[in-house]
C-alpha cells in the first residue's frame, strides 16, 4: 500500500474499471466461479439473443430473479470508496461492466455502463426503450409499441455490440489515464478486458484489486488480492489523510 500511495501522489487522471466482484460483498452473485451465476446456468443458455429467441420465458425468469435480488441489496464500502475517489483526482472516470446500479446508489455521479442496465427494458427488434413500469410476466412478455417486437432487458449479451459512444469514451479515458484500477473483474470478457491493457500501453500505472489472480495480473504494477470492500476504503482513508497532512 505504501508504494502505491507514493505513486498515486503524482497522478492527475484516474480511471476505474469494475466488474461483478465489487458487488459480491453486497450479496450479488458474480458470473464465474463455483458460487457464480454461471455455476448454475450456462451463459449461452441465458445471455445471448439466440437463447432469448429460443426460450424467452426462461431468460425472463432469470432476469426477474436477479431484479428481485437487487431490490434487497445495498452498496458496500467498496462502492462508497469509489464514489469518494471522484474528489481525489483532477479527472476521474468510473467504468463498470455491472448492470446493477449500485455505483449510482453509492453516489457515483457519472458512470459509463458498458453492459447496459438490468433495470431498463428495450425492444429486441428495434431497440426502442420500453418505459412501462411493473414486472414482466415471463408467460406474457409485452410487445414493443412501435414494431411489435418482444421486450427484453436492456443489457449487452454475448455477440452484441456495446453502445458505441460509451465504449469509445471508455477507451479515450483509459488511454489518457495516469492510473487505472481494475477492480473485481475476471478480465475475460472483451472489449472491457482490453481497457486495462490499453491504459497500460499508453503509460498508466495499472493496479488490480481482486480476490484471485486474473489474466492481467502479470502486467499489473500493483496487485492486491483482497476484497474490494476491504482494500478500497483503506486506500481512500490513507489518501484523504495524506491530503490533510499536505495542506
Ligand atoms: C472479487 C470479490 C471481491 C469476487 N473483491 N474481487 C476478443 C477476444 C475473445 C473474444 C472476444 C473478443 N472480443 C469480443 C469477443 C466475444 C465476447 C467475449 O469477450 N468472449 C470471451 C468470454 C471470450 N464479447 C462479446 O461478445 C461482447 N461483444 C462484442 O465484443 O461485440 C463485438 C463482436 C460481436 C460479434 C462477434 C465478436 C465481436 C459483449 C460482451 C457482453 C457481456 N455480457 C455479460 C452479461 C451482461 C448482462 C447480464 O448481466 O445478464 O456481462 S457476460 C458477463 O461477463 C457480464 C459481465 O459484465 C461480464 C464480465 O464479468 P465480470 O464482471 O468480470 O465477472 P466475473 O464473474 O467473471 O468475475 C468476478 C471477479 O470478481 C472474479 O475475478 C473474482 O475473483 C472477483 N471477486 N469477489 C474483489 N469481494
Ligand atoms: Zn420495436
Amino acid at each position: 500500500m505504501e508504494d502505491l500511495l507514493k505513486r498515486i501522489k503524482s497522478c492527475k487522471r484516474c480511471v476505474v474499471l469494475t466488474g461483478a466482484g465489487v458487488s459480491a460483498e453486497s450479496g450479488v452473485p458474480t458470473f464465474r466461479g463455483k458460487e457464480g451465476l454461471w455455476g448454475k446456468f450456462r451463459p449461452e443458455e441465458l445471455a445471448t439473443m439466440d437463447a432469448f429467441m429460443a426460450n424467452s420465458s426462461i431468460v425472463w425468469e432469470w432476469y426477474n430473479w436477479r431484479r428481485e435480488l437487487l431490490g434487497k441489496v445495498q452498496p458496500n464500502p467498496g462502492h462508497f470508496a469509489m464514489s469518494e475517489m471522484e474528489q481525489l483526482f483532477d479527472s476521474f472516470c468510473l467504468i463498470t461492466q455491472n448492470v446493477d446500479s449500485l455505483h449510482q446508489a453509492a453516489g457515483s455521479k457519472e458512470v459509463l455502463e458498458l453492459h447496459g442496465n438490468i433495470l431498463r427494458n428495450k425492444c429486441a427488434d428495434c431497440s426502442s426503450p420500453f418505459l412501462d413500469e411493473g414486472d414482466i410476466d415471463p408467460d406474457a412478455i409485452p410487445k414493443c409499441k412501435k414494431c411489435g417486437g418482444k421486450i427484453r432487458p436492456d443489457v449487452v449479451w454475448f455477440g452484441e455490440l456495446l453502445n458505441e459512444q460509451v465504449i469509445n469514451s471508455a477507451f479515450e479515458e483509459s488511454e489518457q489515464a495516469d492510473i487505472f484500477f481494475s477492480v473485481g473483474t475476471s478480465a475475460l470478457v472483451h472489449p472491457a478486458a482490453s481497457l486495462p491493457v490499453a491504459a497500460k500501453r499508453h503509460g498508466a500505472i495499472l493496479v488490480e484489486i481482486n480476490v484471485e489472480p486474473t489474466p492481467i495480473s502479470e502486467m499489473a504494477d500493483f496487485c492486491f488480492n483482497l476484497p474490494s470492500g476491504q482494500f478500497l476504503p483503506d486506500m481512500v482513508a490513507n489518501l484523504k489523510s495524506e491530503r490533510v497532512a499536505d495542506q
